[in-house]
């Protein structure tokens, strides 16, 4: 069983079309250093929720960031706080502005076991767009990847395209090569 620390149901849901259901989400609210590296944030989280839950089983942790290049990478690694405060509408609002909305999503997926600790990255470039689609979570109404955004995309495709998907494929080929 592996332990995925957040707060995010989305994040667990797209795990599990990759770990099947040897996933259990685990709510415990680690401790998000202040850095622009997303895996120093994830790496530092998890080892700290693996310390803290008092369990046996591995943790997984996932830190994310949408990334818009005429925003100097705005908000990055702060897009958590960037949702909770301006929100998802008033992002698209800023980039609206610039002629260049290119931005992409970066995601770490880390593996924390006690021992060892390895980290998995994904990314996925498009464009931000004003909101469509009602499916995904977070800024995936304004990410378009391809003509479609992430929000008009089933879990299936968002997962075959996405940054998450991208690391969390690597992840299981890593842990399908431990089991042989
Ligand atoms: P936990 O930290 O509890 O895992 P969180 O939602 O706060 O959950 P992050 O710090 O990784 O997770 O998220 C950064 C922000 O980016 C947050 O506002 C998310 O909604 C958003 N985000 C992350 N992955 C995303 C995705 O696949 N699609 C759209 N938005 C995403």
């Amino acid at each position: 069983m592996i332990r995925f620390v957040t707060g995010n149901e989305g994040k667990v849901r797209e795990a599990r079309e990759y770990l099947d259901d040897d996933v259990e989400q685990v709510e415990y609210d680690y401790t998000e250093i202040q850095s622009d590296d997303l895996a120093a944030i994830a790496v530092h989280g998890a080892e700290e929720a693996f310390a803290e839950t008092g369990g046996e089983d591995p943790v997984v942790v996932d830190d994310a960031g949408l990334f818009v290049d005429a925003l100097g990478g705005f908000p990055g690694p702060y897009s958590a706080y960037v949702e909770d405060t301006l929100g998802v509408e008033r992002v698209w609002r800023l980039a609206e502005r610039e002629e260049n909305r290119r931005a992409r999503f970066r995601g770490v997926v880390v593996y924390h076991d006690g021992e060892r600790t390895e980290t998995f990255e994904g990314a996925v470039p498009g464009r931000i767009v004003a909101p469509r689609g009602d499916g995904g979570f977070g800024y995936d109404p304004i990410f378009e990847h391809e003509g479609q955004t992430l929000a008009e995309m089933s879990t299936e495709e968002k997962n075959a395209v996405s940054h998450r998907g991208r690391a969390l494929a690597k992840f299981a080929d890593w842990l399908a090569e431990r089991e042989e």
